[in-house]
Protein backbone atom coordinates (compact mmCIF):
# COMPACT_ATOMS: atom_id res chain seq x y z
CA UNK A 1 0.00 0.00 0.00
CA UNK A 2 1.27 3.69 -0.71
CA UNK A 3 2.85 5.49 1.99
CA UNK A 4 0.11 8.34 2.40
CA UNK A 5 1.23 11.72 4.41
CA UNK A 6 -0.70 12.05 7.41
CA UNK A 7 -2.14 15.47 8.08
CA UNK A 8 -0.91 17.41 11.36
CA UNK A 9 -4.33 16.44 13.24
CA UNK A 10 -3.61 12.93 12.91
CA UNK A 11 0.13 13.04 13.37
CA UNK A 12 0.50 9.38 15.57
CA UNK A 13 0.56 10.04 19.60
CA UNK A 14 4.25 8.59 19.78
CA UNK A 15 5.24 11.44 17.72
CA UNK A 16 3.74 14.30 19.85
CA UNK A 17 5.10 12.52 22.63
CA UNK A 18 8.28 12.74 20.93
CA UNK A 19 7.80 16.81 19.98
CA UNK A 20 7.25 17.06 23.67
CA UNK A 21 10.19 15.68 24.89
CA UNK A 22 12.18 17.69 22.50
CA UNK A 23 11.75 20.96 24.58
CA UNK A 24 14.14 21.74 27.07
CA UNK A 25 15.94 24.08 28.44
CA UNK A 26 17.80 25.36 26.54
CA UNK A 27 16.55 25.02 23.17
CA UNK A 28 13.41 27.30 24.95
CA UNK A 29 15.78 29.66 25.80
CA UNK A 30 16.86 29.73 22.85
CA UNK A 31 13.38 29.93 21.16
CA UNK A 32 12.18 32.60 23.57
CA UNK A 33 14.79 34.92 22.20
CA UNK A 34 14.76 34.30 18.91
CA UNK A 35 17.98 34.90 18.28
CA UNK A 36 21.50 32.93 18.63
CA UNK A 37 23.24 35.94 19.47
CA UNK A 38 25.98 35.71 22.24
CA UNK A 39 23.36 36.65 25.02
CA UNK A 40 20.86 34.57 23.74
CA UNK A 41 23.52 31.68 23.88
CA UNK A 42 25.00 32.72 27.26
CA UNK A 43 21.48 32.40 28.55
CA UNK A 44 20.62 29.31 27.43
CA UNK A 45 24.29 27.98 28.67
CA UNK A 46 23.87 29.78 32.17
CA UNK A 47 20.49 27.66 32.64
CA UNK A 48 21.70 24.39 30.99
CA UNK A 49 23.88 24.64 34.23
CA UNK A 50 21.36 25.77 36.76
CA UNK A 51 19.61 22.48 35.37
CA UNK A 52 22.84 20.38 35.98
CA UNK A 53 23.34 21.85 39.42
CA UNK A 54 19.42 20.59 40.04
CA UNK A 55 19.68 17.28 38.65
CA UNK A 56 23.07 16.85 40.95
CA UNK A 57 21.24 17.97 44.00
CA UNK A 58 17.77 15.75 43.33
CA UNK A 59 19.68 12.56 42.94
CA UNK A 60 21.17 13.58 46.12
CA UNK A 61 18.20 14.23 47.94
CA UNK A 62 16.51 11.07 46.64
CA UNK A 63 19.14 9.10 48.13
CA UNK A 64 19.60 11.21 51.08
CA UNK A 65 18.28 8.32 53.82
CA UNK A 66 20.69 5.86 52.47
CA UNK A 67 23.76 7.99 51.93
CA UNK A 68 26.59 9.86 54.36
CA UNK A 69 26.72 13.32 55.01
CA UNK A 70 23.12 14.16 53.37
CA UNK A 71 21.03 14.26 56.41
CA UNK A 72 21.18 16.58 59.90
CA UNK A 73 23.34 19.44 60.83
CA UNK A 74 26.84 20.04 60.50
CA UNK A 75 27.17 21.32 63.78
CA UNK A 76 28.16 25.02 62.09
CA UNK A 77 25.77 28.71 62.08
CA UNK A 78 25.98 30.18 59.04
CA UNK A 79 26.21 33.75 58.30
CA UNK A 80 22.10 34.50 59.01
CA UNK A 81 22.87 32.86 62.52
CA UNK A 82 21.16 29.48 61.12
CA UNK A 83 22.11 26.26 62.06
CA UNK A 84 23.59 24.12 58.55
CA UNK A 85 22.76 21.47 57.09
CA UNK A 86 24.80 19.15 55.57
CA UNK A 87 22.57 19.55 52.64
CA UNK A 88 22.79 23.06 52.63
CA UNK A 89 26.39 22.93 52.18
CA UNK A 90 25.96 20.50 49.43
CA UNK A 91 24.24 22.61 47.49
CA UNK A 92 26.00 25.59 47.72
CA UNK A 93 29.19 23.51 46.50
CA UNK A 94 26.94 22.11 43.50
CA UNK A 95 26.75 25.29 42.11
CA UNK A 96 30.08 26.62 42.76
CA UNK A 97 31.18 23.23 41.09
CA UNK A 98 29.13 23.57 38.03
CA UNK A 99 29.90 27.24 37.30
CA UNK A 100 33.56 27.30 38.31
CA UNK A 101 35.01 26.10 35.12
CA UNK A 102 32.30 27.41 33.12
CA UNK A 103 33.33 30.93 31.76
CA UNK A 104 29.88 32.56 32.31
CA UNK A 105 30.03 33.99 35.50
CA UNK A 106 32.78 36.36 37.43
CA UNK A 107 31.24 35.30 40.96
CA UNK A 108 27.73 33.50 42.69
CA UNK A 109 26.76 34.88 45.92
CA UNK A 110 24.85 32.64 48.02
CA UNK A 111 22.60 32.64 51.62
CA UNK A 112 25.12 30.21 52.72
CA UNK A 113 28.13 32.54 52.17
CA UNK A 114 29.09 35.55 53.79
CA UNK A 115 30.80 36.91 51.08
CA UNK A 116 30.53 35.80 47.06
CA UNK A 117 32.51 33.08 46.03
CA UNK A 118 35.20 35.11 42.96
CA UNK A 119 36.06 32.46 40.31
CA UNK A 120 39.88 31.79 40.61
CA UNK A 121 42.35 33.37 38.51
CA UNK A 122 42.97 30.07 37.04
CA UNK A 123 39.21 29.87 35.77
CA UNK A 124 38.03 31.38 32.94
CA UNK A 125 35.63 34.79 34.05
CA UNK A 126 32.50 35.12 32.82
CA UNK A 127 30.00 38.77 32.93
CA UNK A 128 27.60 37.52 35.03
CA UNK A 129 26.84 36.82 38.70
CA UNK A 130 24.62 34.10 40.28
CA UNK A 131 23.06 34.73 43.24
CA UNK A 132 21.15 31.31 44.96
CA UNK A 133 19.74 29.83 48.05
CA UNK A 134 21.01 26.24 47.53
CA UNK A 135 18.55 24.17 49.49
CA UNK A 136 15.56 26.86 50.45
CA UNK A 137 13.10 25.20 53.11
CA UNK A 138 16.29 23.10 54.23
CA UNK A 139 14.18 22.02 57.25
CA UNK A 140 11.80 19.65 55.51
CA UNK A 141 15.21 17.61 54.15
CA UNK A 142 15.18 15.48 57.26
CA UNK A 143 11.44 14.67 56.91
CA UNK A 144 11.49 13.68 53.32
CA UNK A 145 9.31 16.66 52.36
CA UNK A 146 9.79 19.44 49.45
CA UNK A 147 12.37 22.01 49.29
CA UNK A 148 13.54 24.24 46.59
CA UNK A 149 16.37 25.80 45.35
CA UNK A 150 16.27 29.54 44.12
CA UNK A 151 18.14 31.48 41.72
CA UNK A 152 18.75 34.86 40.03
CA UNK A 153 21.22 35.82 37.60
CA UNK A 154 22.26 39.35 37.30
CA UNK A 155 24.72 41.21 34.54
CA UNK A 156 27.99 42.29 36.05
CA UNK A 157 27.88 46.01 35.96
CA UNK A 158 29.68 48.60 37.85
CA UNK A 159 33.46 47.31 38.97
CA UNK A 160 34.09 45.18 42.46
CA UNK A 161 37.49 46.12 43.18
CA UNK A 162 37.37 45.53 46.88
CA UNK A 163 35.59 42.37 46.70
CA UNK A 164 32.39 43.92 48.67
CA UNK A 165 30.26 43.15 45.92
CA UNK A 166 28.81 46.68 46.77
CA UNK A 167 27.39 46.94 43.12
CA UNK A 168 25.17 44.23 43.57
CA UNK A 169 23.16 46.00 45.68
CA UNK A 170 20.66 47.27 43.27
CA UNK A 171 16.69 46.60 42.89
CA UNK A 172 15.07 43.41 41.57
CA UNK A 173 14.23 44.95 38.09
CA UNK A 174 18.05 44.48 37.18
CA UNK A 175 17.65 40.44 37.33
CA UNK A 176 18.25 39.16 34.11
CA UNK A 177 16.77 35.88 34.94
CA UNK A 178 15.48 34.29 37.75
CA UNK A 179 13.48 31.14 38.82
CA UNK A 180 13.71 28.40 40.91
CA UNK A 181 13.72 23.58 41.19
CA UNK A 182 11.34 22.16 42.96
CA UNK A 183 12.55 19.02 44.71
CA UNK A 184 9.28 17.15 45.28
CA UNK A 185 7.61 14.07 44.05
CA UNK A 186 9.24 14.86 40.48
CA UNK A 187 12.00 17.53 40.20
CA UNK A 188 10.58 20.94 38.55
CA UNK A 189 12.49 23.82 37.30
CA UNK A 190 10.11 27.02 36.81
CA UNK A 191 12.18 30.24 35.45
CA UNK A 192 11.67 33.65 33.25
CA UNK A 193 13.96 35.42 31.28
CA UNK A 194 11.67 38.23 30.99
CA UNK A 195 9.04 36.58 28.61
CA UNK A 196 6.74 34.90 30.77
CA UNK A 197 6.99 32.11 33.43
CA UNK A 198 7.49 28.66 32.39
CA UNK A 199 7.93 24.85 33.96
CA UNK A 200 9.90 22.16 32.90
CA UNK A 201 9.50 18.45 34.62
CA UNK A 202 12.80 16.63 34.68
CA UNK A 203 12.58 13.14 32.77
CA UNK A 204 14.64 10.76 35.06
CA UNK A 205 14.45 8.36 32.52
CA UNK A 206 15.82 10.93 29.44
CA UNK A 207 17.95 13.31 32.33
CA UNK A 208 16.49 15.96 30.68
CA UNK A 209 13.82 18.87 32.06
CA UNK A 210 11.15 18.63 29.48
CA UNK A 211 9.15 21.68 29.17
CA UNK A 212 5.54 20.90 30.92
CA UNK A 213 3.47 24.31 31.25
CA UNK A 214 4.36 27.47 29.39
CA UNK A 215 3.31 30.92 29.97
CA UNK A 216 2.03 30.19 33.23
CA UNK A 217 -0.52 33.08 34.66
CA UNK A 218 -1.11 33.52 38.63
CA UNK A 219 -5.04 33.46 38.96
CA UNK A 220 -6.26 37.32 39.79
CA UNK A 221 -7.80 35.55 43.18
CA UNK A 222 -7.00 32.30 44.83
CA UNK A 223 -8.51 30.88 48.00
CA UNK A 224 -4.99 30.29 50.09
CA UNK A 225 -3.59 31.93 52.22
CA UNK A 226 0.08 30.49 53.40
CA UNK A 227 2.01 31.89 56.38
CA UNK A 228 3.48 30.53 59.69
CA UNK A 229 0.70 31.22 61.87
CA UNK A 230 2.76 30.51 64.94
CA UNK A 231 4.09 33.87 64.55
CA UNK A 232 0.58 35.50 65.09
CA UNK A 233 1.83 36.99 68.72
CA UNK A 234 4.95 38.49 67.00
CA UNK A 235 2.75 40.19 64.40
CA UNK A 236 2.12 43.56 63.41
CA UNK A 237 -1.51 44.41 64.15
CA UNK A 238 -2.70 44.97 60.55
CA UNK A 239 -1.34 41.53 59.70
CA UNK A 240 -3.43 39.93 62.76
CA UNK A 241 -6.25 41.87 61.51
CA UNK A 242 -5.92 40.30 57.74
CA UNK A 243 -5.90 36.80 59.47
CA UNK A 244 -9.13 37.58 61.36
CA UNK A 245 -10.60 38.52 58.11
CA UNK A 246 -9.87 35.59 56.38
CA UNK A 247 -10.98 33.12 59.31
CA UNK A 248 -14.25 34.95 59.15
CA UNK A 249 -15.01 34.59 55.87
CA UNK A 250 -15.89 31.82 53.65
CA UNK A 251 -13.73 30.71 50.63
CA UNK A 252 -10.01 30.77 52.31
CA UNK A 253 -7.84 27.61 53.15
CA UNK A 254 -4.92 27.52 54.61
CA UNK A 255 -1.61 25.79 53.66
CA UNK A 256 1.75 26.03 54.86
CA UNK A 257 4.77 23.68 53.81
CA UNK A 258 7.50 25.48 55.64
CA UNK A 259 9.32 25.81 52.30
CA UNK A 260 8.98 28.81 49.99
CA UNK A 261 9.43 27.28 46.69
CA UNK A 262 6.88 24.90 47.69
CA UNK A 263 4.33 26.66 49.71
CA UNK A 264 4.65 29.60 46.26
CA UNK A 265 4.92 27.04 43.72
CA UNK A 266 1.14 25.94 44.33
CA UNK A 267 -0.26 29.72 44.61
CA UNK A 268 1.30 30.17 41.15
CA UNK A 269 -0.64 27.33 39.51
CA UNK A 270 -3.54 27.85 41.80
CA UNK A 271 -3.73 31.32 43.21
CA UNK A 272 -3.72 32.78 46.68
CA UNK A 273 -1.11 34.65 48.65
CA UNK A 274 2.33 33.57 50.90
CA UNK A 275 2.42 35.74 53.55
CA UNK A 276 6.63 36.21 55.86
CA UNK A 277 5.97 39.81 57.19
CA UNK A 278 8.31 41.20 59.88
CA UNK A 279 8.33 39.20 63.64
CA UNK A 280 9.09 40.83 66.52
CA UNK A 281 12.03 38.37 66.39
CA UNK A 282 12.94 39.26 62.79
CA UNK A 283 11.41 43.28 62.01
CA UNK A 284 12.36 42.80 58.89
CA UNK A 285 11.08 39.07 58.60
CA UNK A 286 13.43 35.89 57.86
CA UNK A 287 13.40 36.01 53.58
CA UNK A 288 16.23 37.55 52.12
CA UNK A 289 15.95 39.75 49.62
CA UNK A 290 18.35 38.65 46.99
CA UNK A 291 18.56 35.16 47.07
CA UNK A 292 14.48 34.53 48.02
CA UNK A 293 11.92 37.48 47.27
CA UNK A 294 13.90 39.17 44.68
CA UNK A 295 13.51 36.28 42.17
CA UNK A 296 10.28 35.00 43.11
CA UNK A 297 9.07 38.55 42.96
CA UNK A 298 10.47 38.55 39.32
CA UNK A 299 8.40 35.26 38.25
CA UNK A 300 5.16 36.44 39.85
CA UNK A 301 5.18 39.74 38.42
CA UNK A 302 5.81 37.81 35.28
CA UNK A 303 2.99 35.59 35.53
CA UNK A 304 0.69 38.48 36.23
CA UNK A 305 0.93 38.09 39.93
CA UNK A 306 2.31 40.96 42.57
CA UNK A 307 4.85 40.70 45.51
CA UNK A 308 5.20 43.38 47.97
CA UNK A 309 6.69 44.44 51.07
CA UNK A 310 3.43 45.24 52.55
CA UNK A 311 4.43 49.61 51.45
CA UNK A 312 6.32 48.67 47.92
CA UNK A 313 7.17 46.68 45.31
CA UNK A 314 9.73 43.91 46.27
CA UNK A 315 11.00 44.52 42.57
CA UNK A 316 11.73 48.09 43.62
CA UNK A 317 13.73 47.52 47.21
CA UNK A 318 17.56 48.41 46.62
CA UNK A 319 19.10 46.78 49.71
CA UNK A 320 21.82 48.02 51.88
CA UNK A 321 23.89 45.10 52.17
CA UNK A 322 24.36 41.38 50.59
CA UNK A 323 21.58 39.61 52.86
CA UNK A 324 19.23 41.69 53.89
CA UNK A 325 15.68 40.80 54.76
CA UNK A 326 12.49 41.88 53.38
CA UNK A 327 9.03 41.12 54.14
CA UNK A 328 7.09 39.76 51.41
CA UNK A 329 3.64 39.19 50.46
CA UNK A 330 3.62 37.52 47.18
CA UNK A 331 0.64 35.93 44.60
CA UNK A 332 -2.77 36.88 43.04
CA UNK A 333 -2.64 40.43 42.49
CA UNK A 334 -6.17 40.53 44.61
CA UNK A 335 -4.90 38.94 47.39
CA UNK A 336 -1.76 40.90 47.78
CA UNK A 337 -3.42 43.97 47.40
CA UNK A 338 -5.89 42.61 50.63
CA UNK A 339 -3.00 42.02 52.70
CA UNK A 340 -1.87 46.00 51.55
CA UNK A 341 -5.23 47.80 52.43
CA UNK A 342 -5.19 46.22 55.77
CA UNK A 343 -1.15 47.17 56.44
CA UNK A 344 -2.31 51.25 54.80
CA UNK A 345 -5.38 51.02 56.96
CA UNK A 346 -3.29 50.38 60.02
CA UNK A 347 -0.92 53.34 59.00
CA UNK A 348 -4.11 55.87 58.65
CA UNK A 349 -5.47 54.59 61.97
CA UNK A 350 -1.47 55.60 63.53
CA UNK A 351 -1.35 58.37 61.88
CA UNK A 352 -5.07 60.04 62.74
CA UNK A 353 -4.02 58.66 66.44
CA UNK A 354 -0.62 60.72 66.06
CA UNK A 355 -2.42 64.03 64.86
CA UNK A 356 -4.88 64.18 67.81
CA UNK A 357 -2.26 63.39 69.95
CA UNK A 358 -0.54 67.05 68.89
CA UNK A 359 -3.72 68.69 68.74
P1 LIG B 1 15.90 28.64 54.68
O1 LIG B 1 16.20 29.13 53.29
O2 LIG B 1 17.04 28.92 55.61
O3 LIG B 1 15.44 27.23 54.70
O4 LIG B 1 14.73 29.58 55.25
C1 LIG B 1 13.67 29.95 54.43
C2 LIG B 1 12.44 29.16 54.75
C3 LIG B 1 11.38 29.29 53.71
O5 LIG B 1 11.49 28.30 52.75
C4 LIG B 1 10.11 29.13 54.48
O6 LIG B 1 9.04 29.79 53.89
C5 LIG B 1 10.48 29.72 55.79
O7 LIG B 1 11.88 29.63 55.93
C6 LIG B 1 9.86 28.98 56.91
O8 LIG B 1 10.16 29.65 58.10
P2 LIG B 1 9.36 29.34 59.44
O9 LIG B 1 9.85 28.04 59.93
O10 LIG B 1 9.73 30.50 60.33
O11 LIG B 1 7.90 29.34 59.10
MG1 LIG C 1 17.52 28.84 52.33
Amino acid sequence: MANVEQPLAQTPVQDRALDRDCTTLSRHVLQQLQSFSAEAQDLSALMTRVALAAKLIARRLTRAGLVEDALGFTGRVNVQGESVKKMDVYANQVFISVFEQSGLVCRLASEEMEKPYYIPENCPVGRYTLLYDPIDGSSNVDINLNVGAIFAIRKQEGEDLDGTAQDLLQNGHNQIAAGYVLFGPSTMLVYSIGKGVHAFTLDPSLGEFILSSEDICIPEHGPVYSVNEGNFWQWDESIRDYIRYVHRHEGYTARYGGALVGDFHRILFQGGVFLYPGTVKKPEGKLRLLYESAPLAFLAEQAGGRASTGTQPILDVIPKQLHDRTPLFIGSKEDVALVESFIQEREREQQDQMAAARA
